[in-house]
């Protein structure tokens, strides 16, 4: 039994493991999990994880959840196959990938994570957009692109010179939020902007960016 993922092709989280799955050039087994049905809050799927989310990877009797944790299996046990996502060769590299995978759990995402849900998933249940919500996360990614702008000004990509875990994450909510009205946060900062054009144009990301549709199936 080899990889399996179990998802829906639009959401953040699959599609960060589905892109760390493509970069590494590894087969797999795509399952989709009926979300609207509510499949991933049954029984069976509480199993793979008893917090009723996606992803969930089996690799074999192995079963893990949580897309961060996913992609760092992923990138350690396939490292010689593939872009070395965290530069396993030298310790103190693989540490800065781990500050900036952090940075963006801990940083980006709480900041970005609001504004695409109130721009684009509110309006597809049939909620209205909380405009406030809005406006104090908009405020809050500005800082943190603020810092990602002056990094990327004598850096390539978060973590130095090479592609890594660290940008690969960011890919998915920055994708949907380039199609809310504010991608102006990003297309005003140069640096962000190019390392945004760079990292969104990776065959891997285009590849699952096909099926990145906000709609539900
Ligand atoms: C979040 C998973 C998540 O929110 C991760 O895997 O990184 N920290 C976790 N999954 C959403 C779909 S968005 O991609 C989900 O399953 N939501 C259903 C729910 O929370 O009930």
């Amino acid at each position: 039994m080899g990889l399996k993922v179990y998802g829906v092709p639009m959401s953040t989280c699959t599609t960060r493991v589905l892109v760390c799955l493509h970069e590494k050039g590894l087969e797999f087994e795509f399952v989709p999990v009926n979300f609207l049905g509510g499949e991933h809050k049954q029984p069976p799927f509480l199993e793979k994880n008893p917090f009723g989310q996606i992803p969930v990877l089996e690799d074999s009797d192995l079963t893990l959840f949580e897309s961060r944790a996913i992609t760092g299996y992923i990138a350690d046990k396939f490292k010689d196959t593939g872009c070395d996502l965290i530069r396993h060769g030298d310790c103190n590299e693989a540490a800065v990938v781990r500050v900036w995978v952090e940075v963006e759990a801990q940083q980006y995402n709480p900041a970005i994570q609001p504004i695409v849900y109130q721009c684009l998933v509110a309006p597809l249940i049939g909620k209205t957009s909380d405009q406030k919500i809005i406006d104090e996360s908009l405020e809050k990614l500005g800082n943190v692109l603020d810092v990602y702008e002056a990094r990327l000004s004598k850096i390539k990509y978060l973590a130095g010179d090479h592609f890594t875990l660290a940008d690969l994450h960011h890919l998915s909510y920055t994708f949907y939020f380039m199609k809310t009205p504010y991608a102006s946060l990003i297309e005003s900062r140069p640096h962000v902007k190019a390392w945004w054009e760079d990292i969104s144009s990776r065959p891997a990301f285009v590849k699952v960016s096909v099926n990145m549709k906000y709609e539900f199936n």
